[in-house]
C-alpha cells in the first residue's frame, strides 16, 4: 500500500509540474487519482497505456480573444476558451460558463470532471468545457448579444454536433443559447444540434432546464432510499440561486422537503418557513427576468434574514445539503459544522464545491455523499436526450423525458455501488463515481492503442 502511495504522490507532483498556476485542475485531477490508483493496481494494462496520464492531459485547449463592443461604443476584450478534455467516447459535451472568475484552470477542472461525469450517464458523450472571463451582470440584453455572437464568431470552427456540443452553465442560460445558437446557423447555414439547452421552438428538449436540480434530488433520494429513508419530512440548506439551486428547491418541495436557505455571491437567506414553491417562483423572476439580488427576498417575505459579506449558509442546521452555486464553496470547516448539526447527506448540484478537506471529513463522519460528477448529471443527461432528439428529428414527451431522467440517476447510482460499496454495506459514493466513470473511458482509450 505504501508503495501505491508514493507513486500518487510522484503522479500528482508531475501534474502540479506540467500546470504551474492550476490549482483547481490540481485539485481535481487528485481527488480522481487518489481512488484510481487503488482501482487500477494489478491491472497493468491502465499503466502501461498511461490511461490517467492521458484522461488528465486535454486533447486540446483552444484559446481566443473575443471583441466586442458595449452600449457606450467601448471596444471590450475578453479571452474564451474551449476545452477539449477527452472524446474516446462520444463527441466532446459540456457547458459553457461565463463569469469574471473563468481561468483556464477552471475550465480544465470542469472538463476533467466533465469526462467522468458523462461517462457515468451511459450515454455517449465525451468531455469538454468552455467559457470566459467575460461579467454578464449589469450588461444590457444587447451587450450580451454582441458578446454571444463574437464567441461564437471564433467557437464556430471548433465545435459540431458530431465534434463537440456546447450547452449552458454558470452565467449561461437560454438567453445566451438561443445568441449563440443564432450565430452558429447564420455562419455555417447548417442547422443541426451544436448547441443544448436550446429554447423549445428551436429544437430543444423539455426537462432541460430542470434536469440538473431535479437530478441531484433524485439522486439524494436514491441515497436516502438505499438506507430506508426519504426526502420527505427533511431540511434542507441550498446554496446558490441560479438555474441548479431553483429546481433543487423545487424538487424538494416536490418530494416533502423543507427548503430553508439560498444564496448567491452576496450572502444567504435564510426563511425558517420554508422556501415554497410560490417564493422559489418569485426567486426564478428575479434572477432570471429583474437580474437581482438574494438580499431583496427578505423585502418581500416577512421572516426571513439575510446575511452578507459573501456568507454560506452551512451554518444552518439542516438534515440535508445541496450545495449548488459554484467550486470550493464548502470547506472542511463548513462540513465539520454540517456534519455536527446532524446533516446526514449532501448532494452536490455544483462541480468540485466541497474542497479535498470537505470531502475527508465527509467520508471520516460516513455520511451519505454524492460528489457532483454523480449527482448533477442529470443536466448533461438531458443534453444527451436532445441530441437524440435532435439528430433523430423527433420530440419525446415530458413524461418520457422525465422517465428518463429518473431512469439515469438510478443507473448512476447503481453504477455508484458497483465499486463504491464496502464489505460493510457503506458506500463510498467518490470512489464509486471515480472509478465507474473512469474505467468506461479507459477501457475506450485501451481499444483505440496509442492515439
Ligand atoms: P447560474 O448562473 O444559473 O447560477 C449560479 C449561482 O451561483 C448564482 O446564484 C450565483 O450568484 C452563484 N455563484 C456563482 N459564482 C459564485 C461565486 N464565485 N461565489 C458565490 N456564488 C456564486 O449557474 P448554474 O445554476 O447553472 O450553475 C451552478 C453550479 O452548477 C455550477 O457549479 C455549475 O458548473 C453546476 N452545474 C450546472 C449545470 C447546468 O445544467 N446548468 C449542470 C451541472 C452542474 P450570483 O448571481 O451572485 O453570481
Ligand atoms: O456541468 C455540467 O454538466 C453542465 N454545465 C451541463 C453540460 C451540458 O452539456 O449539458
Amino acid at each position: 500500500m505504501s508503495n501505491d502511495h508514493v507513486d500518487l504522490d510522484g503522479f500528482i507532483k508531475g501534474v502540479e509540474r506540467r500546470n504551474p498556476g492550476q490549482p483547481e485542475f490540481v485539485q481535481a485531477v487528485h481527488e480522481a487519482a487518489h481512488d484510481i490508483f487503488d482501482f487500477i493496481q494489478g491491472k497493468p494494462a491502465y499503466h502501461e497505456y498511461q490511461i490517467l496520464r492521458r484522461i488528465a492531459e486535454p486533447d486540446r485547449v483552444i484559446s481566443f480573444r473575443v471583441c466586442w463592443e458595449d452600449d457606450k461604443n467601448n471596444i471590450r476584450v475578453q479571452r474564451g476558451w474551449r476545452v477539449q478534455n477527452n472524446n474516446a467516447i462520444g463527441p466532446y459535451k459540456g457547458g459553457i460558463r461565463f463569469h469574471p472568475s473563468v481561468t483556464e484552470s477552471v475550465l480544465k477542472f470542469l472538463a476533467f470532471e466533465q469526462t467522468f461525469k458523462n461517462s457515468l450517464t451511459g450515454l455517449p458523450m465525451g468531455g469538454g468545457k468552455g467559457g470566459s472571463n467575460f461579467n454578464p451582470k449589469g450588461k444590457s440584453d444587447h451587450e450580451v448579444m454582441r458578446f454571444c455572437q463574437s464567441f461564437m464568431t471564433e467557437l464556430y470552427r471548433h465545435v459540431g454536433a458530431d465534434i463537440d456540443v456546447p450547452a449552458g452553465d454558470i452565467g449561461v442560460g437560454g438567453r445566451e443559447i438561443g445568441y449563440m445558437f443564432g450565430q452558429y446557423k447564420r455562419i455555417t447555414n447548417e442547422f443541426t444540434g451544436v448547441l443544448t439547452g436550446k429554447g423549445l421552438e428551436y429544437g430543444g428538449s423539455l426537462i432541460r432546464t430542470e434536469a440538473t436540480g431535479y437530478g441531484a434530488v433524485y439522486f439524494l433520494q436514491n441515497m436516502l432510499e438505499a438506507k430506508k429513508n426519504s426526502v420527505a419530512g427533511k431540511t434542507a440548506v441550498i446554496s446558490g440561486s441560479g438555474n441548479v439551486a431553483t429546481h433543487a428547491a423545487e424538487k424538494v418541495v416536490q418530494l416533502g422537503g423543507k427548503v430553508l436557505t439560498l444564496s448567491d455571491s452576496e450572502g444567504f437567506i435564510h426563511d425558517p418557513d420554508g422556501i415554497t414553491q410560490e417564493k422559489i417562483d418569485w426567486v426564478k423572476v428575479l434572477k432570471n427576468k429583474r437580474r437581482g439580488r438574494m438580499s431583496e427576498y427578505v423585502k418581500e417575505f416577512k421572516g426571513a434574514t439575510f446575511t452578507g459579506g459573501g456568507a454560506r449558509p452551512w451554518g444552518v442546521k439542516c438534515d440535508v445539503a445541496l450545495p449548488c452555486a459554484t467550486q470550493n464553496e464548502l470547506n472542511g470547516a463548513d462540513a465539520e459544522t454540517l456534519v455536527k448539526n446532524g446533516c446526514i447527506a449532501v448532494s452536490e448540484g455544483a462541480n468540485m464545491p466541497t474542497d479535498l478537506a470537505g470531502i475527508e471529513v465527509f467520508k471520516k463522519a460516513r455520511i451519505l455523499y454524492a460528489p457532483g460528477k454523480a449527482a448533477n448529471a442529470g443536466g448533461v443527461a438531458v443534453s444527451g436526450l436532445e441530441m437524440s432528439q435532435n439528430s433523430g428529428r423527433r420530440a419525446w414527451k415530458e413524461e418520457e423525458l422525465q422517465q428518463m431522467l429518473k431512469d439515469i440517476m438510478l443507473g448512476i447510482h447503481s453504477r455508484c455501488l458497483e465499486y463504491g460499496k464496502d464489505k460493510d454495506g457503506h458506500v463510498d459514493y467518490v470512489r464509486g463515481a471515480n472509478i465507474a466513470g473512469f474505467k468506461k473511458v479507459a477501457d475506450a482509450m485501451l481499444a483505440f492503442g496509442v492515439v
